[in-house]
């Protein structure tokens, strides 16, 4: 086998039309990013370089690649784009604190024990709560329409709060009182996202002058959002609670068995605050994207619903064996991942697809187009096919590059509670209704599918559809 010596970045392919200083920015896709990096990896191949005034995106598009840059031994995670900016707003929380930082690994374990499949049994009856008030603001929408964007937004948020805090938020219309303080709270924290990704996304100098008008407002925003989640971590502790069923519990309530030490209050808030973001926005957007297919397919709602009543009930177990679900999950996580891409820096010098890359430089890792790989998953690599992960199919793909979840010891812990949650409403939901888009809707998608839109996460434009009970 012959060898050719590494190429230097500059010779990365890259998008026409590059800039002197400029760089690539003329081919910048501000409000889809990562959907137009899918788009030029079908032209530039398995890697490519993206250059934006000074600063160099190395972007991994291929499945086998990406399989290379999440070798642990020579590559770590790290965190950037709209990641970086919420670590200027939650330092230390799980998703934002740096892993050398003794405070992650301290999270990570006290943490831990809430995410086993007997905490998930736990959370189940919470979850049900949130699916019997969802239910009961379906009945109530006029006309079945639902705007599946507010319903997935507020279902996730309830979810999280209710199994993770044990605090009902009452955003699904149950206890209105409640919820005036809850929203707007959870306002706030749509603005600071938005914020957050506006950064990234920005042309430069516009950009940094917009990020400047607006931080007097953030940072109001930012301070209301903590002292609220302080305001939760109070009112626990004053509830004379001691136990720890949930994941609030934990943290006020366990010793780190490593140091023996427990976590101080405002990694505490860090971490609600991170459960709260991390938790519900990436759910809502898988759940919204499933929604869509299957409203879209009544053939399809109709072998899930037989699935379901196969199973026969509505306990943790029978809900966690609803295999055709899951499959469903899967493949919408495989076209559509809620987290787009994975940033992979280099322990030491190597060489990736034929390029050196030095040790420290980042790769964005994009899973949107490397879960789509032709040479993994055949030409109809963009075919929604649930079918696809059904278990003797699945092994047919053994070089299958498959994680919305992350990789390694950064990757999600909400793994199987976020799951969990989706086969649970999305079961009750094709149980109790029968699902269409609107008929305007339905015409103009012929052809073109799903919309989404891009905020760090990858989530469907909101859209309407039509919930007829069975
Ligand atoms: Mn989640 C990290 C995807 C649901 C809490 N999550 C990650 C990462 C991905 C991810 C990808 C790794 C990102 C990176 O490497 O930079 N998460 C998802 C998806 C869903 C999801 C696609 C739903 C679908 N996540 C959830 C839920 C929770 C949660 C639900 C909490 C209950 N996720 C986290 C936390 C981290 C994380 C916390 C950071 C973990 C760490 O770095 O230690």
């Amino acid at each position: 086998m012959t060898r050719t010596a590494p190429l230097p970045l500059e010779k990365l392919p890259h998008a026409p039309g590059r800039l002197p200083i400029l760089g690539d920015l003329a081919s910048v896709d501000r409000v889809r990013p990562t959907q137009h990096e899918l788009a030029l990896s079908r032209s530039l191949g398995p890697i490519f370089g993206r250059k934006i005034l000074s600063s160099h995106v190395i972007v991994v598009a291929g499945a086998a690649l990406a399989t290379e840059a999440c070798d642990e031994t020579y590559w770590a995670r790290c965190l950037a784009g709209p990641g970086e900016v919420l670590r200027g707003i939650v330092p230390t929380g799980l998703f934002t604190a740096k892993s050398r930082d003794p405070l992650w690994g301290k999270a990570h374990r006290i943490l831990s024990p809430g995410f086993t499949q007997a905490s998930m049994r736990t959370y189940h009856q919470a979850m049900t709560t949130v699916a019997d008030d969802l239910e009961a603001a379906w009945d109530h929408a006029p006309g079945g329409r639902i705007d599946v964007h507010a319903s997935m937004t507020a279902a996730t948020l309830e979810v999280i709060a209710r199994a993770g805090f044990g605090k009902p938020f009452g955003l699904l219309g149950a206890a209105p009182a409640q919820a005036v303080e809850a929203q707007w709270f959870v306002d706030a924290l749509a603005r600071i996202l938005r914020w957050a990704s506006d950064q990234t996304n920005d042309l430069p100098v516009v950009g940094a002058i917009r990020t400047r008008l607006q931080a007097p407002r953030m940072r109001r925003d930012i301070g209301a959002a903590r002292a609220y989640v302080q305001g939760l971590i109070t009112e626990r502790r004053a509830s004379g609670r001691t136990d720890a069923e949930d994941l609030l519990g934990l943290m006020l309530t366990s010793l780190d068995p490593e140091t023996g030490e427990a976590l101080p209050d405002n990694n505490i808030a860090d971490q609600v605050l991170t459960f709260l973001v991390a938790g519900h926005e990436t759910t809502a957007a898988l759940l919204e994207a499933a929604l869509y297919y299957l409203a879209a397919d009544p053939v399809l709602q109709q072998r899930l619903r037989a699935g379901i009543e196969a199973r026969g009930g509505w306990g943790y177990d029978e809900v966690a064996g609803m295999r055709d679900i899951r499959n469903l999950l899967h493949e919408v996580l495989r076209l559509h991942p809620p987290v787009p891409g994975l940033f992979r820096v280099a322990r030491e010098d190597r060489v990736l697809g034929g390029y050196r890359i030095p040790k420290g430089h980042a790769v964005f890792l994009l899973s949107l187009a490397a879960q789509r790989d032709p040479l993994v998953w055949g030409e109809d690599a963009d075919r929604f096919d649930p079918d696809r992960f059904e278990a003797t199919r699945r092994r047919s793909y053994p070089d299958a590059w498959f994680k919305p979840f992350g990789s390694g010891p950064r990757a999600c812990i909400g793994m199987a509670f976020a799951l969990h949650e989706a086969t649970l409403l999305l079961a009750r939901i094709l149980h109790s209704y029968f699902l269409a888009l609107p008929v305007g809707a339905a015409a103009r998608d012929v052809g073109g599918g799903l919309r989404l839109y891009e905020r760090g996460s990858l989530r469907p434009e909101p859209f309407e559809l039509i919930a007829r009970r069975r």
